[in-house]
Parts: structure tokens; C-alpha cells; sequence
């Protein structure tokens, strides 16, 4: 299997972080390329994985609805990380972080914000990364959240989700079958989420 023009070395690696040293017939090798465990023989140590998608919200009054992100994420062993960051209130700290994204070796960022939710767009703004946006429910119901989110003038898109924890779980579906275009551990954690998911709706019994 090719993976950015190198061979990959034996079964259970992908390419992901900074170059490792492995165990390989008993002999340690540095990989000449950059690439982590998907799997864990039993000779070698799992090495720490660096987030592949980061999950911000405008407050901590949004964790009750982005916490829905993180813990999806979670399940399907996608490595993530979560903070708060405000478009109006650290402006500085929220450009900062999205120009250093994609260097850290972030592939999809999700945002969640409420009211004149700028967050998404001024990520987006600062990033070729992909940015998912999820409206909070707020005074309004959210239907400001969701239009301040989804309607970004042409050129820097956001893809926007549904408003509240829908929206924040289905980002970080989203996020996973974006990253599962090019990882195979992660397509299979989506691919085994939705055949449970389908089980549980065939399963389901109506009160009599
Ligand atoms: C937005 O303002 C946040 O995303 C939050 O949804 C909303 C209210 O924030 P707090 O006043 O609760 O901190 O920036």
C-alpha cells in the first residue's frame, strides 16, 4: 500500500506524527517515514497519538452540546482534543490557533458556537483545514446560531451541521469519514459504528 509516495512498512502502522523507532525482528528500526500504530503487536509500545481533529467551542457554556463531539470522537478512537476559544473575546488566541493547526498535525477542526456565532467562519478563515460548525442552541432557539454559522459569503466555506447535540455528534461523524478517506482503522470504527446503529433500529421494540 502506497501512502505519500512510501511504502508502508509491515501490517498495523500508519502514517501519522513525527518518525518512530520500532521493534522489527528484533532489531530496532527508525521508520523512514512518519507512521504510528493502528494496532498493537505485542513487542512494541503504543506511542502517544497526536489529535487529529480539535473540537472548540465559544464558551464553556457549550460543552453540555459539544461534549456530544468529543465522546462520538471518542468511540471511534479518533484522537482529538477539546478547548474554548471565542471569535469576539480571545481573537488573537483563535487566530493563533487555527493558523497553527494543520503544522500540529490537525486534519478537520469543529467548531461550535451560539448567537452571532462568528467562530467557525474566522477558524476557517485562518486555515485551508477542513472546518465543520455547530450552531448552539441559544435565546433564539439556535436560529441564529445556525445562519451566523452556515451563511458564509462564497470563498471560505464552513460546513454546517444541525442545530445542538445532533449537530455535534454528526460533526464528528463527519469529521471520521473524512478522515477515513485515507485511514483504514477509522473507516472500519465508522463502518462497525453505523452497522450497531442499524442493528439497534431493527431491534427496536414498540410498546404494545
Ligand atoms: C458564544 O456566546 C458562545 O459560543 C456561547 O454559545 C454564547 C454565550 O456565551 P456565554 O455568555 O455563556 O459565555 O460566543
Amino acid at each position: 500500500m502506497q501512502c505519500g509516495g512510501a511504502e508502508k512498512p509491515f501490517k498495523g502502522l500508519s502514517r501519522h506524527g513525527t518518525s518512530i523507532t520500532v521493534l522489527k525482528r528484533g532489531v530496532n528500526e527508525t521508520l523512514p517515514v512518519s507512521w504510528r500504530f493502528t494496532e498493537t503487536p505485542y513487542n512494541v509500545p503504543m506511542p502517544e497519538s497526536k489529535p487529529l481533529v480539535a473540537v472548540i467551542m465559544g464558551s464553556k457554556s457549550d460543552w453540555d452540546t459539544m461534549r456530544n463531539a468529543v465522546e462520538t470522537l471518542d468511540e471511534l478512537g479518533v484522537p482529538n482534543e477539546a478547548r474554548v476559544l471565542s471569535a469576539h473575546r480571545t481573537p488573537d488566541a483563535t487566530a493563533e490557533f487555527a493558523r497553527s493547526a494543520a503544522d500540529r498535525g490537525l486534519r478537520v477542526i469543529i467548531a461550535g458556537a451560539g448567537g452571532a456565532a462568528h467562530l467557525a467562519g474566522v477558524i476557517a478563515a485562518h486555515t485551508w483545514l477542513p472546518v465543520l460548525g455547530v450552531p448552539i442552541q441559544s435565546k433564539l432557539q439556535g436560529l441564529d446560531s445556525l445562519l451566523s454559522t452556515a451563511q458564509m459569503p462564497g470563498g471560505i466555506p464552513v460546513g454546517t451541521l444541525a442545530i445542538g447535540e445532533a449537530g455535534a455528534k454528526n460533526a464528528a461523524l463527519l469529521a471520521a469519514a473524512i478522515l477515513a478517506t485515507s485511514d483504514d482503522t477509522i473507516r472500519q470504527k465508522l463502518e462497525a459504528f453505523r452497522n450497531k446503529q442499524a442493528e439497534a433500529v431493527l431491534a427496536a421494540k414498540l410498546p404494545t
